[in-house]
């Protein structure tokens, strides 16, 4: 048996948890422990930074994405949250992608997703808490509200950078997350995109004896025939010499992160 690792979103959700260093609390929206109706978008990471949640309902508001937020004291708060006005590219009215966000159970003034085409940080102005809250998204429209993070500072006068190293230095210190990425390990190939042609030629690697390592950074693998995508392939697969191809593909597609296990070309 050869073996094939499957490294899905390896820049990913982390777990959430206050500030160790950086005097605020990041929630990244994507940590939320209960989702709702959003759905985490990575597709953008390298221009902006961090996965975000997006509320793809088809014109429908998306239920809430909730989670718990422990925070180092009680007491007032400045709140900055991550997002953008998706449509100012083309000048274009409406500000579709409207949301607001609860504290405990009550919304900021600020309705987010209003201001300015790229991605940035919009004043939530400030809030009360105790040492625990509960915290929602609470989309306005169903037309791809947009939300990556939500900041809290003690400090009130702090403003939170929209310069993409000054913030990915924040992220680190404030998530804990160490200055360089963690050792994976060492492999014989490493294949970057979990497209058709990645998969494949990580499994046909395996099969050819090769320890192999397969990166991704979406949810699912397979590309435009993915189920993200439903571009599905047809016509002449499963075929000799290799019958299971697609089947393993599946399995692969199905498992999500782990191990696979391929058996080695005849
Ligand atoms: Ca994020």
């Amino acid at each position: 048996m050869m073996l094939l690792w499957l490294l899905l979103s390896c820049f990913g959700v982390q777990a959430a948890s206050p500030a160790r260093k950086a005097p605020v609390v990041l929630l990244e929206a994507e940590q939320f422990a209960n989702l709702g109706g959003w759905l985490v978008d990575q597709q953008f990471m390298d221009q902006m930074g961090s996965p975000y949640l997006l509320a793809h309902g088809l014109g429908e508001p998306v239920r809430d994405a909730e989670t718990t937020v422990q925070f180092p004291a009680a007491g007032k708060y400045q709140v900055w949250v991550r997002t953008r006005d998706w449509v100012a590219p083309w000048k274009a009215p409406g500000a579709p992608g409207r949301f607001k966000v609860l504290v405990n159970g009550k919304a900021l003034n600020t309705t987010f997703g209003t201001e300015s085409a790229a991605w940035h940080w919009q004043d939530g102005g400030t809030v009360k808490v105790g040492r625990e809250a509960k915290i929602a998204l609470h989309d306005l429209t169903g037309f791809e509200g947009r939300c990556d993070a939500v900041l809290f500072s003690r400090d009130l006068s702090f403003t939170s950078p929209n310069d993409l190293p000054a913030l990915a230095a924040l992220r680190r210190e404030a998530l804990g997350l160490p200055k360089a990425p963690e050792d994976g390990g060492s492999y014989d190939l490493v294949v970057g995109g979990g497209g058709i042609a990645g998969t494949s030629a990580a499994i046909s690697a395996a099969r050819l004896g090769l320890r192999v390592a397969l990166l991704q950074d979406r949810p699912v693998l397979g590309g435009n025939n993915s189920s993200e995508v439903r571009v599905w392939l047809n016509g002449g697969i499963n075929l000799p010499p290799y019958q299971q191809h697609l089947d393993e593909m599946k399995q692969l597609m199905m498992q999500g992160v782990g191990r696979l296990d391929i058996k080695a070309a005849p």
